[in-house]
């Protein structure tokens, strides 16, 4: 078993002894190199590598979100929390680029005055900006496992809201049937992959069926390691949906909208034979072109950078969710 302080980021920072930072730092290249990104994670960067870690630590350090508890029934901690620094540069945010290493890029995300429009078949509509998230909805930590669908995962300690808490809010109508989360899309920062040529069906848009909308599990982040999101984690509000593969997660969501029928998705419309709507975590669905049996946990052990471990069905959340799907 392994004894540690379960919420290192809850220190203050200034807390952090020189020795510490060093040897973080050491653990933090090796971690990088281990999982096979230390080329990759500063190569876009045109600064040596220090100025790198600066820019990455910068990134990450955002306002704090308090008071602050953690929900005791998402306290998961029979494993480890992945490291800060590795989360916060190990990402998917295709609007970006199509590799792990976005998060310089983006920071180019105009992330000022930003306005969530909750529309569609409910009774109150409303446009929030983040200020009356923070006042109107119960804000609190969640420490979920995180899967995604190319079969690497993490365990993530975010902070934000059940998303039936806004269910409740906007009081969607009988006709109400799906949710569609839409991501801010601006073209003249995202360039998007560049491994892919053709015409991309921007913007990024996820849904849900209501019901698994109101399922206590569904989330919405604005924040992760007790503070505000970085924007490479999708600042100011992404969806969290740990029983699913992690691309059902929309980043830097601008639109929430309510819908009769099913909508069309980004990844569906651009990858039709994958995953469908609903797209659970589950050991013996494979991906066309790989296993889903095991998954890559990224971990921060010292010794090893990753460990190979048995996938979980609903990515081990069935006593929350498996009645949705009888
Ligand atoms: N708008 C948007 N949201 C997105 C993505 C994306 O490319 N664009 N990638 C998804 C995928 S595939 C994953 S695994 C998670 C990654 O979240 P993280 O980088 O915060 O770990 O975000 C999801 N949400
Ligand atoms: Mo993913």
């Amino acid at each position: 078993m392994i004894i540690r302080n379960p919420k290192p980021w809850h220190n203050e920072r200034s807390q952090i002894t020189s020795k510490r930072l060093y040897l973080k730092r050491r653990h933090f290249l090796k971690s990088l190199i281990g999982v096979g990104i230390g080329a990759t994670a500063f190569s876009l960067t045109g600064c040596t590598q220090s100025e790198s870690e600066q820019a990455l630590k910068a990134s990450l350090k955002r306002p704090k979100i308090s008071p602050l508890s953690t929900n005791p029934n998402f306290s998961n901690l029979e494993r480890p929390i992945t490291d800060e620094k590795l989360a916060g540069s190990y990402n998917n945010f295709y609007e970006f680029g199509g590799n792990k290493s976005i998060w310089l890029k983006a920071q180019d995300l105009p992330t000022e005055d930003w306005k969530v429009e909750v529309t569609g078949l409910v009774k109150n509509p409303k446009t929030y900006d983040l200020d009356e998230i923070k006042k109107q909805f119960p804000i609190e930590e969640r420490i979920y496992r995180f899967r995604c669908v190319e079969a690497w995962s993490m365990v993530l300690p975010w902070v934000g809201f059940p998303m039936k808490a806004l269910i409740k809010a906007v009081e969607p109508t009988s006709k109400a049937k799906f949710v569609r989360f839409t991501s801010f899309y601006d073209e003249k920062i995202m360039p998007g992959p560049t491994f892919h040529f053709g015409e991309l069906p921007w913007p990024y848009t996820e849904s849900l069926r209501l019901d698994e909308m109101a399922n206590e599990l569904a989330f919405f982040a604005i924040g992760i390691y007790g503070e505000e999101l970085p924007k490479q984690h999708g600042a100011p509000l992404r969806a969290v949906l740990p029983w699913k593969y992690g691309f059902k997660g929309a980043k830097s969501i601008a639109k929430v909208e309510f819908l009769a029928e099913q909508p069309a998705t980004y990844w569906n419309t651009l990858m039709p034979n994958e995953y469908g709507l609903i797209a659970n975590v589950n050991p013996e669905v494979p991906h066309p072109r790989w296993s889903q049996a095991t998954e890559n946990f990224i971990s921060e052990g010292p010794d090893l950078s990753w460990e190979i471990k048995e996938t979980q069905l609903y990515n081990g959340y069935g006593e929350y969710v498996a009645n949705l799907y009888s």
